[in-house]
């Protein structure tokens, strides 16, 4: 097999814009999962809604595609069901840190042994650039005219604080790093949070001065920094609360 196995591309063109850091970490995904001789039986994905909760229908693997920000919850159903499955959840920042946050922090407390890889654009990008709790204070939206006027949720911190739990942040233009920081969170027994940094250069580019996937590699590895833990918010690394 080769990460390509994992991918479903009798249904490419995806509908991701070309360049989008969600499909660029998709394929790390699937990278890992090759690297550490998945099986299509023995892994599983689960997907919210959103542009990044798409993603479930492109691995090709059973997958299941959730309502909006029950991911989390369907996935530890899985796990709990299934106790030899891998599973990953994939999705977005609205998904998983708005609508879907009591979930996330929830099964996290219970120590649930599984994977949630959340793709962090800063906005609601499938419904067309709208505010999401991960806008940075000042943000200006198609919904927030005048910036928002209030801080972002800082999942690093939230996560931090309960036991057990593995965390990395890692971004869509730092490919080793981001491989690695998934296959680490794999392996941990336990619960663990992959948070991919990226930006939207359809939805969000204009504010940000970006037009295209080039553009905003550019801007991320200008943006970040890789430590190997993660401290100030511009890092990327590991916080391993064991
Ligand atoms: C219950 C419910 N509320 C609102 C929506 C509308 N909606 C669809 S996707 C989305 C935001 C997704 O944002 P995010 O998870 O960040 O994904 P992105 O598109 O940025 O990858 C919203 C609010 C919905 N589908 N269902
Ligand atoms: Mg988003």
């Amino acid at each position: 097999m080769t990460f390509k196995d994992f991918i479903n591309y009798d249904k490419f063109p995806p509908l991701w814009c070309g360049g989008c850091g969600i499909i660029i970490a998709m394929n790390q995904v699937a990278k890992v999962f090759d690297e550490m001789n998945f099986s299509k039986d023995n892994v599983s994905v689960v997907s919210g809604i959103g542009c990044t909760g798409r993603a479930a229908g492109y691995f090709a693997l059973d997958s299941v595609h959730t309502c909006h920000g029950r991911a989390v919850a369907v996935a530890e159903g899985l796990k709990r069901g299934n106790n030899d499955m891998n599973v990953l959840v994939f999705s977005g920042d609205g998904d998983l840190l708005g609508i879907g946050l009591q979930h996330l922090i929830h099964t996290a407390r219970r120590g649930v042994d599984m994977t949630v890889v959340c793709v962090n654009n800063n906005i609601y990008a499938m419904t067309g650039g709208q505010l999401a709790p991960t806008s940075c204070k000042g943000k200006v939206t198609v919904t927030s005219p005048h910036g928002s006027d209030c801080e972002p949720i800082d999942v690093f911190n939230l996560l931090k604080g309960i036991k057990g739990v593995f965390y990395a942040r890692t971004s869509s233009a730092h490919l080793d790093h981001m491989k690695e920081v998934i296959s680490k969170g794999i392996k941990h027994k336990g619960f663990s949070f992959v948070e991919i940094r990226t930006h939207c250069f359809t939805n969000d580019g204009a504010q940000l001065g970006l037009k295209n996937g080039g553009e905003v590699a550019k801007a991320l590895k200008e943006e970040y920094v890789v430590k190997d833990s993660v401290g100030d918010d511009k890092d990327l690394g590991v916080y391993d609360n064991d």
